[in-house]
């Protein structure tokens, strides 16, 4: 059946199609849709681990059980789940195992612009690239089948666009690969030294024989210019989405050397493609990989001499960079306003960052929608570095300058994160014991990449019931005597908390907890109006920062289809200008 389909749930297809049974993930955009999709078929057991390498480690485990496994992640969880992929390229699989790493070059949703190829260069894992939803459910089965015939995992690489395109893909039916029975086999899979010692050479001749197959391999294939001339001017090596910009700008004016496969990178399949052409360029996003490889071929080769390292590509800035014209597209009249990301209104995060700002508290962050504690007019966050860094950083912080820090210094988490890489971090405070201050910022989902659930929430990737870790208990157990939680929506008691905390002098954990305002169940108070005649038009309700908010004729207004109640603003108002609507919302 032939049906439009998104790159991310062409894959969650190819998984279903190739008999997967097992998969584990982390959530991360663009490539959190893959996870949710394959949850929908029954015949897959689906979970959200609390971190990458869990679920790395735990696709490992069904893989070596006998069953076909996956995760998937974006690119910088890769470098979180980088220990357990360099062994097992070692190791190899079992069953086939096949790991979904999404790029986010353009970082529409990312702390960095990252290109996965090089990891697995550094690991020596097959790489494939599909390039729209039809190939993605290919590849994805593809990626089984190589391995198994190679026993390796197989990298998946999506992108932003090929991962949130939409575009036709023929599906079919499920296939139950034949069982592999787990068997003991402690020098396959026990990677101490003298065993690890005697798989390298595996590794590097199963890269030999995989570049053997990458030369005749129909994903990696050439597409020569039907230009009446028969014009073999330029020949472009491309992959990925660039290849479909390449062909949008082109069509078949140019010859097009299309791989599929980016790890490893045929030999002779290049050299006779530059053979045939005058001018051998390379289109690809990000880092020159295809063409240093060219290069190391002696091949005379452009490509990141005109075309950007940084950021996303385009058919328009291809057909720029390569001197075809450009589609201009219907100019727009009125310009449109600037749109900087803010919290939601009613976001319980906004209480507590305004108390921090308020106590002009150095704010070590960490990533989840409270990294927007950071804009003004809150502008609470001094650092944001990468999910766990904002406890283990506090610490460094404290260590660093004792007392000089100590007192207003802080880590914000949220919950999701906490229990992603922020443990480890509370338990080096925990141990080596700085006088620092945590606040988990608990509104009891993930919320920066659309509600998935974690371990702190009771619920499972299906939303039925599961297991439910005790923040306090937790905290407790890791030695931390002071444990406080406090309601984000009442700032007296968050300014209270956050100043006894920080005038202790041992370690302490504050949970700042309310649910997160666009989960189903949270029930809204009734939205506020302004009564214009108390507003003297001071603007303090302004200074949280809220989008329910406005100045008209220099009074507040409520945009009461925003609005949620949450009362915060009211707390700040100094004439009482605030009151319910009393309509429920
Ligand atoms: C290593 C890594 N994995 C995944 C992500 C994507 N990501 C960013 S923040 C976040 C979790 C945010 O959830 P939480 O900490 O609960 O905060 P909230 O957004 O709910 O405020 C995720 C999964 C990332 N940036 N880095």
């Amino acid at each position: 059946m032939k049906q439009l389909m998104l790159g991310n749930a062409a894959v969650a297809r190819g998984l279903y199609e190739a008999g997967c049974c097992v998969i584990s993930s982390y959530p991360g955009t663009p490539s959190t849709e893959i996870t949710e999709e394959a949850a929908k078929y029954d015949e897959i057991y689906c979970e959200w681990a609390p971190n990458e390498k869990v679920a790395m480690e735990t696709a490992f485990g069904a893989c070596l059980a006998g069953k076909r496994s996956f995760c998937a992640m974006k690119h910088v969880g890769l470098n979180v789940a980088a220990d357990p992929l360099f062994t097992m390229s070692y190791t190899g699989v079992n069953a086939g195992m096949v790991v979904g790493v999404a790029d986010d070059a353009g970082m529409h949703s990312s702390q960095n612009e990252q290109d996965s190829r090089h990891h697995a260069i550094a690991a020596k894992v097959p790489m494939l690239e599909p390039s729209d939803s039809a190939e993605a459910l290919e590849f994805t089965k593809l990626a089984y089948e190589l391995s198994e015939q190679f026993d390796t995992p197989v990298l998946l690489k999506m992108c932003t666009r090929v991962a949130h395109s939409q575009s036709l893909v023929e599906t079919s039916g499920r296939m139950e690969p034949a069982v592999k029975p787990y068997e003991k086999d402690i020098a396959k899979y026990v990677m101490m030294p003298g065993n690890a010692i005697r798989r390298h050479p595996f590794v590097e001749e199963r890269t030999r024989r995989l570049q053997a197959w990458a030369e005749t391999a129909s994903i990696n294939r050439v597409e020569m210019s039907k230009a009446e001339k028969g014009d073999t001017t330029v020949g472009v090596i491309t992959s990925s989405t660039s290849y479909q910009y390449v062909k949008e700008v082109f069509g078949d004016a140019v010859s097009i050397l299309k791989l599929g496969m980016t790890n490893p990178l045929p030999v002779k399949l290049i050299q006779d493609f530059a053979c045939k052409v005058e001018k051998l360029v390379v289109v690809e996003e990000l880092d020159p990989v295809i063409e240093n490889h060219c290069k190391a071929l002696g091949l005379a080769v452009s490509g990141k001499d005109f075309l950007p390292v940084e950021g996303e590509f385009s058919q328009n800035l291809i057909a720029k960079k390569m001197g075809e014209e450009v589609y201009e597209g219907r100019a727009i009249d009125d310009p449109i306003p600037p749109r900087p990301p803010v919290m939601c209104a009613g976001c319980p995060h906004r209480g507590l960052f305004y108390t921090l700002s308020k106590n002009k508290c150095t704010v070590l962050g960490d990533i989840g929608c409270y990294t927007l504690g950071a804009v003004a007019p809150l502008a609470a966050m001094d650092m944001t570095l990468c999910m766990g860094a904002s406890i283990s950083a506090v610490h460094g912080f404290n260590k660093a300058l004792g007392a000089e820090a100590e007192g207003k210094t802080v880590a914000v988490i949220g919950d999701s994160t906490f229990m992603h890489s922020g443990m480890t971090g509370l338990a080096n405070i925990a141990y080596n014991q700085s006088n620092s201050t945590v606040i988990i910022l608990d509104n009891s989902i993930t919320g920066m990449t659309g509600h998935q659930q974690n371990p702190t929430t009771g619920y499972n990737i299906k939303g039925d019931p599961a297991g439910k870790i005790d923040l306090e208990a937790l905290c407790k157990a890791m030695g931390f005597t002071r444990v406080r939680v406090v309601d984000p929506y009442d700032l007296k008691a968050c300014d209270t908390v956050l100043k006894e905390e920080l005038a202790v002098e041992e370690p302490s954990v504050i949970i700042s907890r309310r649910p997160c305002a666009l989960l189903k169940y949270v029930k809204h108070s009734a939205p506020l109006k302004v009564d214009v005649v108390k507003c003297v038009g001071c603007r303090s309700c302004m200074r949280i920062g809220c989008p329910a908010i406005s100045i008209r004729e220099g009074k507040a207004h409520v945009d009461a289809t925003l609005c949620v109640g949450c009362g915060v603003c009211e707390q700040l108002c100094g004439v009482k200008a605030f009151q319910s609507t009393g309509k429920e919302g």
